[in-house]
């Protein structure tokens, strides 16, 4: 139908467009449970973790310290797609079942990248939130198949798409009868080589507009550099992100995966501190 193949047709009728995803009024917005708390309300909710689950004893130590800090949802990598073949690819199944003890020891809800569509079922027994990556944001069978499950999907800009491109990933999802999409900025490539890639603000206004789905930003990918990753989380949270997805690593030149980007706890404590006081400024709470 040609409605839903022209994207200029998207771009100018977006009041009656006929999308999954798209706002229908003002106060239209999708909200989804994780843990204790809630995705898409006025409160800016924390995500964090290390970049890959690398030993249990690791995860249970962040675990708890992060909850102490206030955060809601544990992230950390068990399946690694690297761009290498032979860098470090995650522990697997072994590293879920590491991630659902941390959950029962601590009620962190736990985030988790998924790549292989036949492993919803294993993921399903072990996480909250499937996670779908920057390189499958346009895995559609991956997205018909997340679109099945009953847990909410987190679901990562490709490093080279569109915002159109992004939103018509997350339909692929919503199509499929699940409604709990959440939208993750995550930077994209540009020119700038400044950066690992260029964060893109401007992804976090129009977003509001065009959807009711949650927005997160991710700082630590969005620079890939430790040294940025606070400053860009402020202008995120400034410009309305409900909730920041933040890699920390006990000792981040240890990491087995992007320690460069990787903040420590300590630098973690202060980022809640300060995003407390920009949350304040733009009417919300942490
Ligand atoms: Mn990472």
């Amino acid at each position: 139908m040609n409605n839903y193949e022209t994207q200029d047709n998207v771009e100018k009728t977006t009041a009656q467009s006929p999308y999954l995803y798209s706002r229908k009024s003002d106060n239209q917005q999708t909200t989804i449970s994780l843990g204790s708390k809630v995705l898409g309300s006025e409160k800016v909710l924390f995500l964090a973790g290390p970049c890959s689950v690398e030993s249990k004893q690791q995860m249970i130590d962040i675990a708890y310290e992060l909850k102490e800090m206030g955060v809601t949802a544990l992230r950390g990598g068990a399946y690694k797609p690297r761009t290498s073949p032979y860098s470090f690819q995650g522990h697997g199944e072994k590293a879920l079942e590491w991630l659902a003890e941390v959950r029962e020891k601590t009620g962190l809800a736990i985030v988790t990248e998924i790549m292989d569509p036949h492993l919803v079922p294993l993921f399903e027994q072990y996480v909250d939130v499937l996670q779908i990556g920057s390189r499958n944001m346009q895995n559609f069978v991956l997205l018909k198949s997340v679109g099945k499950s009953k847990l909410p999907v987190l679901l990562k800009r490709g490093m080279s798409s569109t915002i159109q491109e992004f939103l018509l990933a997350s339909e692929y999802v919503l199509s499929q009868g699940n409604p709990n999409v959440i939208l993750c900025e995550r930077g994209i490539r540009t020119f700038e080589n400044a950066t690992r890639n260029t964060f893109d603000i401007n992804a976090i206004p129009v977003l509001r507009e065009k959807t009711h789905l949650p927005i997160l930003a991710d700082p630590s990918h969005g620079t890939g550099n430790s040294k940025y990753v606070l400053a860009v989380s402020r202008g995120a949270v400034a410009a309305g992100a409900d909730g920041l997805l933040i890699e920390v690593h006990a000792s981040p030149e240890e990491a087995l995966s992007d320690g460069d980007q990787s903040i420590t706890p300590q630098e973690f404590r202060k980022l809640v501190e300060e995003i407390g006081s920009i949350a304040h400024a733009v009417n919300r709470t942490i």
